[in-house]
């Protein structure tokens, strides 16, 4: 039994003595969420036994809610009601943001996704919850939903769950990526994976290939290269993966490295792609990049994108560095009119990063 091992609350500790400026608000608010994400936790693990008592709808996303995914939404909002450090808070299941009564006061805001992957329930298929925590504006006690327009770099904390065959929690404070892992007899997270860092060498890659006739020239080019293997450019074999769930593709590169796409294509273009910039794609960015890994869109470092929009959407491609800038470097070349060809120099080993 670890019992030498620190638990979320002691590790937020800690961090408290590590980083002086680290504020104690922020750990009073990451404490709720943790709350939040075991009553979660909890509501999967019983799968149909709690479904029977969700009403659901079409979401502003445009899909049909399962029931698990206004119950977890319900929960986070029923826990971060109360909580003072908190202006107000965004979902993926709301369209407006939600202000907190008791945190008029509050200097922090709340982004999240109650249930990422929840097309995968019906399957018993991990899933999770995915957040972000944003400063608010100072003095601001009237919640405004550009208040959450912020880039990713402003962050200060960010985060998921997994809701798999052990239930963990995955944490990023701005200084470094931990896990923490439930020990469900005792109800507490436990830190197992202390400094995750993504793995360089890789030969996974994830995408759903059914999208293949919408993608851009330069992704289809890196995956018929990954395809090839030992016989095409890179000379290697290379596995590809799609769980569907983006906590699930995300911590597998956490724990074996590769590269996760849903990259920009022409399905529908009004989109700009299928992942939530503020849910998905900001949280999962700061996470990768706090591993050691890299986040584009395959033109922008995603950290660096102005929202416009609460639920915009935007491409992504994010894992080990040296593959995320090797695929960036074809979108590079394909911008400048260079031919995408394995006979091309550009694809022996290049990378606009490494020339
Ligand atoms: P759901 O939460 O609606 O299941 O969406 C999950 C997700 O946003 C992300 O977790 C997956 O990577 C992606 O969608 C799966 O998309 P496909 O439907 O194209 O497989």
């Amino acid at each position: 039994m670890p019992y030498h091992r620190a638990t979320l609350s002691t590790f937020l500790i800690d961090e408290r003595r590590r980083t002086p400026s680290f504020d104690p608000e922020l750990a009073g608010l990451i404490k709720d969420v943790e709350v939040a994400c075991k009553y979660i936790a909890s509501a999967v693990s019983r799968g149909r036994l709690v479904e029977e008592k969700a009403s659901t709808k079409v979401n502003i996303q445009g899909e049909e809610q399962k029931p698990l995914d206004v119950i977890a939404n319900e929960m986070v909002l029923q826990t971060c009601d109360s909580t003072e450090q908190l202006l107000g808070v965004v979902s993926e299941e709301m369209e407006n943001p939600y202000p907190i009564q008791r945190g008029r006061n509050g200097r922090y805001l709340l982004v999240y996704d109650p249930l990422d992957g929840s097309s995968n329930l019906d399957l018993n298929v991990t899933v999770g919850s995915i957040f972000s925590v944003l400063r608010a504006p100072e003095g601001a006690q009237e919640l405004k939903p550009e208040h959450f327009l912020q880039p990713g770099i402003s962050q200060v904390a960010a985060g998921f769950t997994l809701y798999g065959p052990s239930v963990m929690l995955v944490l990023t404070l701005g200084r470094g990526v931990h896990g923490f892992t439930l020990d469900r007899e005792v109800g507490t997270f436990i830190l197992t994976h202390p400094d995750m860092r993504i793995p360089e060498e890789t030969r996974e890659f994830a995408i759903n290939a059914s999208n293949e006739r919408f993608w851009e020239a330069p992704v289809r080019h890196y995956v018929e290269e990954c395809k090839q293997g030992k016989s095409g450019p890179r000379g290697v074999d290379f596995n590809m993966r799609w769980i569907a769930s983006m906590v699930a593709e995300v911590y597998r590169i956490l724990i074996r490295g590769g590269l996760f796409m849903y990259p920009r294509d022409t399905k529908d273009p009004s989109k700009g792609g299928r992942l939530r910039l503020l849910y998905e794609a900001n949280p999962m960015s700061l996470i990768v990049e706090q591993a050691g890994g890299a986040s584009w869109t395959g033109r922008e470092r995603i950290l660096e994108v102005k929202p416009t929009a609460l639920h915009q959407r935007i491409p992504v491609i994010l894992g080990s560095r040296s593959e995320v800038e090797r695929l960036v470097s074809y979108h590079h070349a394909y911008d400048q009119g260079e031919e995408l060809s394995f006979k091309s120099p550009l694809f022996a080993n290049r990378s606009i990063f490494h020339s």
